[in-house]
């Protein structure tokens, strides 16, 4: 597009030298006004200054209508100039590293499941094998809702297999990401808010070899090819057998370093196959369905993989922290 303002421009320019210019027309008559006597003075003065302050009036006036338009009043707007992209943002690291295990699972026939955050004592505790005092029910660890004990904040997302189980026939293959609530107080390794991703897998003849198989996936998949894992024994309400999950320490390839305590291995999950009280309570038969679970913390997965040593960073929303994950694409 031809673009006439320049040419407009420069003749206000000249415009403007011919006025108020070192030996502009409006500057002579302040050159004669000196002459004037005292008594004249008062009246001219301010009719040269109205003079002075119309000329530049009508200065600014051309200048606003060049820059909007030229002579031919055709816009000088021109359209296929670039524009100036806005800044993007940055993917949160704890969306980053979820989505990233919702991905995984869902490549292994994981579908996303999502529950309530307010829950009631059967979702969370009861239908999961809790018994009456177990001390996960205790005011300390769990936030309740007013003085009805059977409203509480979930303290994990296992709450949401629960209501998977009891709507849905097997096959089940589930993965429920969410934030789950517990009465702790704020360090660098705990908050009374933080973040789950828990899988469960039900049908005829699951077995923990299944489960090792998917969790060894996952882990090559999250931490790299070269990852292997090892299972403790450990103890849930809703599993029997349990597991404790370790990767190998991907900093140091397992011969030991600072992160990893010096034993080559890092913690990430607990699984378990599901307890036949479980599978009963929530409308499956134990005696034809068999299935596994797992959970791990999402701030602990993306503090392993980021390096990231001080949990309430993921809190404080500081853009010098968030700003240095992948971006958005
Ligand atoms: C974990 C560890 C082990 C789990 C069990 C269940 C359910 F509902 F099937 F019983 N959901 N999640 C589970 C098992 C969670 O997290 C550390």
């Amino acid at each position: 597009m031809e673009d006439f303002a320049p040419k407009a421009m420069a003749e206000i320019e000249e415009f403007r030298i011919r006025m108020l210019g070192k030996k502009g027309e409006v500057t002579a008559v302040f050159e004669e006004f000196k002459q004037v006597s005292a008594e004249q003075k008062r009246e001219l003065g301010q009719r040269i200054n109205r003079l002075k302050t119309a000329v530049q009036e009508k200065i600014n006036q051309l200048k606003a209508s060049v820059g909007e338009s030229d002579t031919n009043n055709t816009p000088t707007l021109d359209l296929s100039r670039p524009g100036t992209a806005d800044a993007l943002g940055t993917r949160h690291p704890l969306s980053l590293v979820r989505n990233q295990i919702v991905e995984i699972f869902s490549r292994l026939g994981y579908v996303v499941a999502e529950g309530p955050e307010i829950e009631d004592d059967r979702h969370v505790f009861s239908a999961l094998n809790f018994p009456p005092e177990h001390p996960a029910r205790d005011m300390q660890d769990t936030f309740f809702i007013e003085k009805d004990p059977d409203i509480l904040l979930r303290t994990h997302t296992s709450s949401i297999q629960v209501r998977t189980m009891e709507t849905q026939k097997p096959p089940i293959r589930v993965i429920c990401p969410g934030r789950v609530f517990r009465n702790e107080a704020i360090s660098y390794r705990a908050h009374c808010i933080f973040h789950q991703v828990e899988g469960l897998y039900i049908d005829e003849n699951v077995s923990f070899a299944d489960m090792k198989q998917s969790i060894l996936y996952f882990a090559k998949e999250m931490f790299g090819e070269r990852s292997q894992i090892r299972m403790r024994p450990s103890y849930f309400p809703f599993t029997e057998p349990s597991a404790e999950v370790d990767v190998s320490c991907n900093l140091c390839g397992g011969k030991g370093c600072n992160v990893c305590k010096h034993t080559g291995w890092l913690e990430i999950m607990g699984c378990g196959m599901v307890d036949p009280n479980v599978l009963d309570a929530c409308g499956i038969d134990s005696k034809k369905y068999s299935g596994f679970a797992f959970g791990m913390g999402v701030e602990r997965v993306s503090m392993l993989k980021y390096g990231v040593r001080d949990l309430r960073l993921y809190f404080e929303n500081d853009l010098r922290f968030l700003s240095q994950f992948e971006s958005v694409i």
